[in-house]
């Protein structure tokens, strides 16, 4: 097409995301490499009432899987009439960042399967879409007629173009449904169980090949509260890149599930990219480090940029596990710069993690971390724009394992403290159900003084206080 000489690329009656992405990310490899910079517009067909795309997405969903392309415009075609297509034009109008188009079917099939609204019917209807501001490009799709669109050059005369609505100052992410992360909303918690390396469980289905019941393991999740469920299947044992697509698949037909967005969790770079590409969704890939130096780094998050994700960022340079405050903020403050000046990525969508690591492990030197990382949430926010904040929070009790009530308390009053200083969102057993204001006054205060690291004692109290449960439970 583009070396046929067309004016403008159009996706047109697209129904399926995860195909649309593929076909923007084409246009963009094609129209780089022939030095044209066209402007590219998508154009969706909606399934029945709803309002959902034919893959079960909401528009907003929808919207937020493609904020990652430059098209110019985005709107409806076929699928309804005019009248029926109004208050689905209305909302992608009211939140897309683009012009409106806009060209329906001349009215709904009748029993024939053909259309008969008439171009008179149907100018009352694209008067309205005109009248309210919602549109900028029209046109006609099944059953119209020159003779429909005619009638429009007499509708437009004087009238106002819409004005594309701003792009938005938070991180969208999407499943079937859209997940806005800011401040207004809640801290995000992203379900850690589908995890072979976090859940002994999860492993051996994983291993046993019984997708059902791993599945299981996804959804209650999600039923628990989880808004993003997070899925690593490295393990020595297993084709990773085959078991994460698999899984990916499996979830993309399960609508209670694929209804959140998936964080991608793996050390290979093949299992992220390979998994990417099955999720029709706006995605967080975990992770990706300075560990292997700038240039792996940059070309990893140039990658992601154009297939549409957000990306945590973890706190590892060159030198190793940034462990102390000065080092998270060292590596974080340069992740950020490179990311934004080498290859400009959307700072809403760089999740940083700066480490939480075991404390009250007996090791003097590690009595420290769950400060730094507070401490290294608080610089974050107040340096790095936009940026977000992210963390492993079951790793602060790995030498509490099997003292459950302990670790689920020491994780809520570390959450408790990391919120406060804006942590958005953390990888956590949704099913936890220890809060915060229910912790026993005295042993709350103890978990304070060891967190904050406020006394040296403190981490040998809460080794000793936990024994002392352990053998009471017995
Ligand atoms: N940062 C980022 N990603 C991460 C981590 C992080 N991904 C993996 C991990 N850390 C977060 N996920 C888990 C998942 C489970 C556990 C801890 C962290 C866990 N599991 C129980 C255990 O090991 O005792 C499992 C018990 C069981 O088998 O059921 O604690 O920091 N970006």
């Amino acid at each position: 097409l583009v070396d046929g000489g067309v004016d403008i690329v159009l996706f047109e009656t697209t129904f399926d995301t995860l195909n649309v992405k593929a076909g923007l990310e084409a246009a963009e490899t094609v129209l780089k490499e022939k030095g044209k910079d066209l402007p590219i517009m998508l154009s969706l067909t909606l399934s029945a009432q709803g309002g959902r795309t034919f893959s079960g997405q909401t528009l907003l969903a929808f919207l937020a899987s493609v904020q990652h392309t430059n098209i110019v415009s985005v709107g409806l075609n076929c699928s309804f009439g005019a009248a029926d297509m109004k208050p689905f034009l209305a909302e992608l109008a009211k939140h897309a960042p683009y012009y409106i188009s806009a060209y329906p079917n001349a009215g709904l099939p009748n029993s024939f399967g053909s259309y008969d609204e008439t171009p008179e019917k149907m100018a009352v209807h694209v008067k309205s879409f005109i009248d309210e501001g919602l549109v900028n490009i029209l046109g006609g799709c099944c059953g119209t007629t020159p003779a429909h669109i005619a009638k429009y050059p007499e509708l437009v005369k004087g009238a106002k173009p819409h004005v594309p609505a701003p792009r938005p100052d938070c991180l969208w992410l999407s499943g079937l449904e859209l997940l806005e992360v800011k401040p207004e909303n809640n801290f995000v918690n992203v379900g850690e169980r589908c995890n072979v390396a976090g859940s002994r469980k999860f492993l051996r289905l994983i291993k046993e090949e019984n997708y059902e019941e791993a599945l299981t393991i996804a959804r209650k999740q999600v039923e628990d509260g989880a808004q993003v469920i997070d899925i690593n299947m490295d393990d020595g044992m297993l084709d990773a890149v085959k078991e994460m697509t698999t899984f990916l698949n499996l979830i993309a037909s399960e609508p209670d599930i694929s209804r959140v967005p998936v964080m991608i969790d793996s050390s290979k770079w093949e299992v992220i990219e390979k998994g990417l590409m099955c999720v029709q969704g706006k995605s967080i890939v975990n992770s990706i480090s300075l560990k292997e130096g700038e240039e792996v780094f940059l070309q990893h998050a140039a990658r992601i940029k154009q297939l549409g994700a957000a990306t945590v960022v973890m706190a590892f340079d060159e030198k190793g596990q940034a462990d102390t405050f000065e080092r998270k903020i060292e590596v974080c403050g340069r992740a950020y710069r490179l990311l934004r000046e080498k290859v400009d990525f959307d700072p809403n969508g760089i999740i940083f993690d700066p480490n939480v690591l075991a404390i009250a492990t007996g090791m003097e030197e590690h009595n420290g971390y769950g400060l730094d990382f507070i401490r290294a949430v608080e610089w974050i926010k107040k340096n790095l724009p936009g940026a977000k904040v992210s963390g492993g929070v079951s790793n602060l009790s790995f030498s509490f394992r099997g003292n459950n009530y302990v670790r689920e308390a020491m994780h809520s009053v570390f959450l408790y403290h990391a919120i406060n200083k804006g942590m958005d969102m953390g990888i956590v057993n949704p099913s936890s159900s220890v809060l915060y204001e229910d912790i026993e006054p005295a042993f709350r205060m103890l978990l304070e003084d060891v967190i904050l690291a406020r006394r040296p004692e403190a981490a040998e109290e809460l080794i000793a206080y936990a024994q002392n449960l352990h053998v009471k439970a017995q």
